[in-house]
């Protein structure tokens, strides 16, 4: 953690612990680890191969369709993501964040976009332990200025650029590409798995508010009290993640037990990781699943998730061909932009109240 951003660094490491970063007794995380066994790892060659056939591309939706009902969590291989992009951006991310503080505030994220640095973030109202690095898809990204439904004021979202390291921009403008071809593999993979036409999601994405995330946790001398991110489920369509070989990542496991348990590295793989709009969008078929990171006392970690968010226009509800007589409706809609600002103002300050969640649309 950065020393002039808070008193934390110096008084996590000696007497005092800042409070901002304590987890409430029932979110600190236990530090035995429960493997994560069983959670899916799908292999997506039948959709980056140049001749698949049709019945592997059958088994591979009926695989998607069961990965996302019992876990709403898995990861992929042969996604197609070129590893030596990953392994450019990944360098960049860690020459980014061993910066001065006051060289990486000169990008830091401000009002007038949500794009640049900071570390500052909460998660349900607790600091999590990590510095980010936020990066918009589309230049500009078109965002509602407040949060209040009658506004229709937009605003022009850019993205901050550092000047170093040399060649941030790029990098990361080609990984979006990638990342944006995965994900419409995805989408399409996730649409047949629900009967629906393979294209079905794509309308909601020309204009998107995506973005690329890079997060930086630095050891943690309290591990046993602190986050690197409280626990959350993801508030988009759905989100590509590369971890390093530290590990960290936790999934709230949907059956029996409901425990907390690891997401094992995978050497050039991808988590997937359904979040909330898939739940709604599917009725409640699939589910956005909950999921946090431990922090290390020893080792730094770094993670890029990629969140797919539609425009920020799009008003989300469950598809009209999913329901019927006794699936009836199960949420309000909402305003995709309306939505993410009202999470992204509890993101940054301590709340007393719970931040926005899709349980606040369900019809009773
Ligand atoms: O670092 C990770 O593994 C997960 C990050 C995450 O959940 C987030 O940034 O919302």
């Amino acid at each position: 953690m950065n020393e002039s951003s808070s008193s934390s660094s110096r008084a996590m490491g000696t007497v005092d612990v800042d409070q901002a970063f304590i987890q409430e007794p029932e979110h600190r995380p236990s530090l035995s680890i429960i493997e994560g066994q069983g959670i899916p790892v799908i292999d997506l060659s039948p959709v980056t191969s140049n001749n698949p056939s049709l019945s592997s591309i059958d088994a591979l939706v009926k695989e998607i369709g069961s990965a996302c009902k019992e876990w709403g969590f898995f990861q992929v291989t042969n996604h197609g993501v070129p590893l030596s992009l990953r392994r450019n951006l990944l360098e960049a991310s860690k020459s980014f964040f061993a910066q001065s503080f006051q060289d990486k505030k000169k990008v830091s994220r401000d009002e007038t976009s949500a794009s640049g640095y900071y570390d500052t973030e909460h998660t349900k109202n607790v600091r999590d332990w990590k510095e980010v690095f936020d990066f918009l898809a589309k230049e500009p990204t078109l965002f509602p200025l407040t949060s209040d439904e009658h506004d229709d004021r937009i605003l022009h979202w850019t993205n901050k650029n550092p000047q170093h390291p040399p060649h941030f921009r790029d990098i990361l403008k080609e990984y979006i590409k990638e990342m944006e071809k995965l994900s419409y593999k995805l989408l399409e993979l996730i649409a047949l798995s629900l009967g629906l036409e393979s294209k079905r999601f794509e309308e909601f994405f020309g204009d998107q508010t995506s973005f690329v995330r890079l997060n930086y946790y630095p050891p943690c001398p309290y591990p046993h009290l602190a986050l690197g991110v409280g626990p959350h489920k993801d508030s988009g369509a759905l989100t590509i993640l590369d971890q390093d070989d530290v590990g960290g990542l936790q999934v709230k496991r949907k059956t029996h037990d409901q425990e907390w348990i690891n997401v094992e590295p995978i050497p050039h793989a991808y988590i997937i990781n359904l979040a909330d709009m898939i739940q709604v969008w599917s009725n409640g078929a699939y589910e956005s699943v909950e999921h946090r990171v431990i922090v290390n006392s020893e080792k730094e970690r770094f993670s890029i998730p990629y969140f797919l968010f539609p425009a920020h226009d799009i008003e989300v509800k469950p598809l009209k061909e999913l329901i019927h007589e006794h699936n009836p409706p199960k949420y309000r809609p909402y305003k995709s932009g309306k939505f993410l600002l009202k999470r992204f103002e509890g993101n940054f300050q301590k709340h007393r109240e719970e931040n926005l969640q899709i349980h606040h649309f369900k019809i009773a």
